[in-house]
């Protein structure tokens, strides 16, 4: 039996006044709120808010009480769902969290949920990954506390050959994210990168179930790079990998980040929804790491050399070669 007294009722119910507590607290460090103010706004009892505070505690916002008051004196860099939603403020994307200490690969669970009936826009985060993939097999380094790596499932009403739109998609809504908040330039290789200074801060791993001319869903995992020192990557990643850390002096709350990104995602997701990645090309070009260098694609075995001349209307890569010009719906690309 519970005592109505001191419960905070459902997780759904905690979570909302611990929301509501935290922006009492003002959000950050140094915030802070009478005792009996917070009783009052919040309408709990003396020992709830004991609870409360507990359970922020849980979540990484250390709540310290003196002279009556109470003050925010440290937020934990946690990328749970409780953080993350504090954070959001999206109408679809984000609205279902599950959160996990380590899992193998966001991916793969995201995919398991996606045929059990997820909906559209649910989001699994994970801390670290055990297995974290990248595409053909490869790996992604995914050690616990400093970046994120996440999957969304998504239900577009789009055919087969228009989903690899959504890793551009997912690239430049990155793109954007890392320098409206970091204030850095972030570059789209395509097609699931992004670089900072030419070093890979993130990729992407967007997965497809579809029927011949139906898209049943997509999976859209992301890995970003937040806030790795150089010693943290593996010798293998030193040289062609790097971190918003390394890349600003700065460390970044990874669940406020995943929210912007969120955020930053949206609009253009439900627009690609109607018209597909049609509208986004002529920014993903101008953002586009590469244009005009002579690079080499590779595709399976094959492999062509040419100039990238840009990108066609459906997101294809365009390459000028000496025998014309070269479209590319997949592949490698490194420069020459
Ligand atoms: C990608 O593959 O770049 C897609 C990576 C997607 C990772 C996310 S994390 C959440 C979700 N769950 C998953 O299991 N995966 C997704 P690709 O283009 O194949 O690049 C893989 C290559 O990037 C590797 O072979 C390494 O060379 C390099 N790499 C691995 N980990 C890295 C890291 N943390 N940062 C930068 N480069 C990395």
């Amino acid at each position: 039996m519970t005592n109505p007294s001191t419960s905070l009722g459902t997780r759904k119910d905690q979570i909302e006044l611990a929301n509501r507590f935290l922006t009492l607290l003002g959000d950050s460090i140094g915030g802070g709120i009478a005792i009996e103010d917070a009783e009052k706004r919040l309408s709990v009892s003396p020992i709830q808010l004991r609870h409360l505070i507990e359970l922020l505690g849980g979540w990484g916002y250390k709540v310290k009480e003196a002279d009556g008051h109470l003050n925010l004196v440290e937020v934990g860099d946690f990328v749970n769902d409780f953080a993350v939603r504090h954070y959001l403020k999206t109408k679809i994307l984000g609205q279902r969290i599950q959160s996990y200490q380590s899992l193998g690969s966001t991916n793969n669970s995201a995919w398991r949920m996606a045929e059990e009936d997820a909906p559209e826009g649910t989001l699994l985060v994970a801390d670290r990954q055990t297995a974290g993939r990248g595409r053909l097999g490869r790996s992604w380094h995914s050690p616990p506390r400093v970046g994120l790596w996440f999957s969304l499932v998504l239900r577009p009403p789009v055919t087969p050959s228009q989903a690899p739109g959504l890793s551009l998609l997912s690239a430049l809504a990155l793109a954007r994210t890392i320098q409206r908040i970091c204030k850095i330039e972030a570059k789209i290789k395509w097609p699931n990168d992004c670089l900072i200074a030419g070093k890979k801060t993130a990729g992407i791993l967007t997965e497809l179930s579809s029927e011949l001319d139906r898209v049943n869903f997509v999976v859209v995992g992301i890995g970003l790079n937040v806030n790795q020192a150089k010693s943290h990557f593996p010798s293998a990643l030193k040289a062609k990998a790097t971190s918003l850390f390394i890349e600003t002096k700065k460390k970044w709350h990874r669940a406020e980040l995943l929210a912007a990104f969120l955020e930053e995602f949206e609009e253009p997701y439900l627009r690609f929804k109607k018209e597909g990645i049609g509208p986004f090309i002529r920014e993903i070009e101008k953002r586009m790491s590469l244009l005009g260098q002579r690079i080499k694609l590779s595709v399976g075995k094959e492999t062509v050399s040419g100039k990238a001349a840009g990108l066609d209307e459906d997101g294809a890569l365009l390459l000028e070669t000496k025998s014309g010009l070269y479209r590319a719906i997949s592949g490698e690309v490194s420069v020459l």
